[in-house]
């Protein structure tokens, strides 16, 4: 049976693409799709599911405005004559991969059409009413799930843990949650199922998991509480990175500091399969828990980028988003703290909070532009991110009292909201462009740039989704699929 794994990278951080500054890269700078490289992985390790399926992966390249897989690629998913297309999705591709599946079903009725991953795993049912692109919906955590869909050669869904499904014209939803993962016992992506992507970072998970609720994220959403790879496959993978040629190592774990033994073992098993320190490394970290210990041990393992989510200056804005309002003035000895230990940080904000303003905002940018000017040994860029309301998180839940609309395709970026007008919003956009520009270890999304640069913008939601493309006849070829082994 021939499966195939579709995954979609946004265009501008696919491959080796994404922002860099000075010749110093961030978390974003080069990415690829992790998770069909994993799920392929489980499938090899499990007898049946190698004997009964032979798993191919494609990881497209999607621009932010596109609409559906061109013809190309859709092209490149039927050369594979898959029995079965699982599609993994994020927000910022589900709406397209919905329509891409719709496009296989007219021309390949018999493929079975399944997706999971962030994007779908939320409101699944939800999504399955309002289209009827995919067959099944696996949520949370997929591999237990998808070894067994493979043991039964994609026959029947019945009793599978987080699984949405049509029976005729019926939706059959699973009432047990998808099972959680061991990750200490879970095998290699890499080492064990020779998954090679092409980029220059590799992306490790050391664990899954958070102890947080920040009111945004949709990331800590899955139960289990945090689990732990093992050592032994960390620092392996570390060392497939350094043998292979990658020129760094993602981190991809909610923070690297819940713990500090575990921060240890981690630091200690990078340095295990790459004891000069040749490769660069990117990841989470929890700035409120960094003590002396925590930074004891960073200064013997630096990272080239420790991620701090700052998210606002504004204690109204922070009370909104889970967290305690800041000490401007320990924030800034703490960055002094970790620069003394060799690691250099990436301080990441979201402009359109709920319980900030337009004052509010210029306060937060302005202190982010003091400190990337006063600090700039230390500090590599301060990131804005657009605020969008994911699925599942407690923005979602509260989008009334906030009074949020939002983008209605793709990401769910905020277009209004009780403390923020459509007009407001753009001002901020043209406020971070400005900055942007005067200070070029300032950063922002992509769609401040758009939402920025457009002369008049008369419809916030029509300018942040307006595909220049798709309103043009001689709309560029699309990009190529990616074979990603
Ligand atoms: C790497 C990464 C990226 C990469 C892209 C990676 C890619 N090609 O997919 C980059 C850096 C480009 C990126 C960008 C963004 N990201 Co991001 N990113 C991540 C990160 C840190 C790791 C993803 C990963 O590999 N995880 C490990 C794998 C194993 O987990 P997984 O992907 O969830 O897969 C599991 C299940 O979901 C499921 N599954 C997944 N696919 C499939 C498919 C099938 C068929 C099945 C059966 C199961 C299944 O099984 C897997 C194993 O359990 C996650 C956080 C996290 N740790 O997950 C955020 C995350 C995916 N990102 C997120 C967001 C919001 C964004 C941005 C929109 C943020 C922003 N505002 O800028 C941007 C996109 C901007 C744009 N231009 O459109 C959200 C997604 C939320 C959502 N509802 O979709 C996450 C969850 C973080 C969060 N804060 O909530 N991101
Ligand atoms: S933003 Fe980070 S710390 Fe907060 S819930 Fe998400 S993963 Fe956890």
């Amino acid at each position: 049976m021939k499966v195939v794994l579709v995954g979609g990278t946004p265009a501008e951080h696919a491959g080796d693409r994404g922002r860099t500054w000075d010749g110093r890269k961030d978390f974003a700078y080069s990415s690829y799709n992790y998770a069909i490289g994993l799920l392929r992985t489980c499938a090899l390790a499990d007898p049946r599911a190698r004997e009964v399926t032979d798993i191919a992966l494609l990881d497209f390249p999607v621009a932010r405005t596109q609409r559906r897989l061109g013809e190309a690629e859709l092209s490149a998913i039927l050369a594979e004559r898959p029995d079965v297309v699982g599609f993994s999705t994020g927000c910022w591709d589900v709406d397209l991969f919905e329509e891409s599946a719709t496009l296989l079903r007219r021309r390949a009725p018999s493929i079975r059409l399944i997706a999971g991953g962030p994007g779908v795993g939320q409101h699944a049912a939800r999504r399955m009413r309002a289209s009827p692109a995919f067959d099944a919906v696996i949520t949370g955590e997929g591999e237990g799930t998808f070894v067994e869909l493979c043991r039964r050669g994609f026959d029947s869904y019945e009793g599978l843990g987080g699984v949405v499904f049509r029976d005729g014209d019926r939706l059959v939803e699973n009432p047990e949650p998808a099972p959680v993962v061991d990750l200490a016992a879970q095998p290699s992506a890499y080492l064990d199922g020779g998954f090679e992507p092409r980029a220059d970072a590799l992306l490790v998970e050391p664990s899954r998991g958070c102890k947080f609720r920040c009111s945004f994220c949709s990331w800590s959403r899955l139960g289990g509480g945090v689990r732990q790879a093992s050592r032994a496959r960390i620092a392996g993978e570390v060392a497939f990175g350094l043998r292979r040629g990658h020129g760094a190592v993602n981190f991809c774990d909610t923070a690297i500091n819940h713990d500090t033994e575990r921060l240890r073992e981690l630091c200690e098993a990078i340095t295990e399969g790459d004891p000069g320190h040749r490769l660069r490394g990117s990841a989470f970290i929890r700035h409120e828990a960094l003590d002396e210990a925590q930074l004891d041990i960073l200064a013997e393992h630096p990272f080239s980028e420790l991620i701090l989510g700052i998210e606002s200056t504004h204690p109204r804005a922070l009370r909104t988003v889970g967290k305690a309002p800041l000490d401007l003035a320990t924030l800034e000895r703490r960055l002094e703290a970790i620069g003394r230990t060799g690691s250099r940080v990436t301080l990441s904000f979201i402009s359109g909070l709920p319980g900030d303003s337009l004052e509010g905002f210029a306060a937060t940018l302005d202190w982010a532009e003091a400190v990337v000017r006063r600090l700039p040994e230390v500090v590599n860029m301060a990131c804005f991110f657009w605020l969008a309301v994911l699925p599942g998180t407690r923005y979602e839940a509260r989008a009334e009292t906030y009074g949020f609309a939002v983008a209605r395709r793709g990401t769910p970026y905020v277009v209004r909201s009780r403390d923020f007008s459509e007009g407001e919003l753009v001002r901020i956009s043209r406020m971070l462009q400005e900055r942007v520009a005067r200070t070029p270890r300032l950063a922002c999304e992509d769609v401040h740039g758009v939402v920025s640069r457009a002369r008049d913008v008369r419809d916030l939601e029509a300018t942040i989704l307006a595909d220049p493309a798709a309103r043009d006849d001689r709309r560029p070829p699309p990009l190529d699929g990616r074979r990603t082994s």
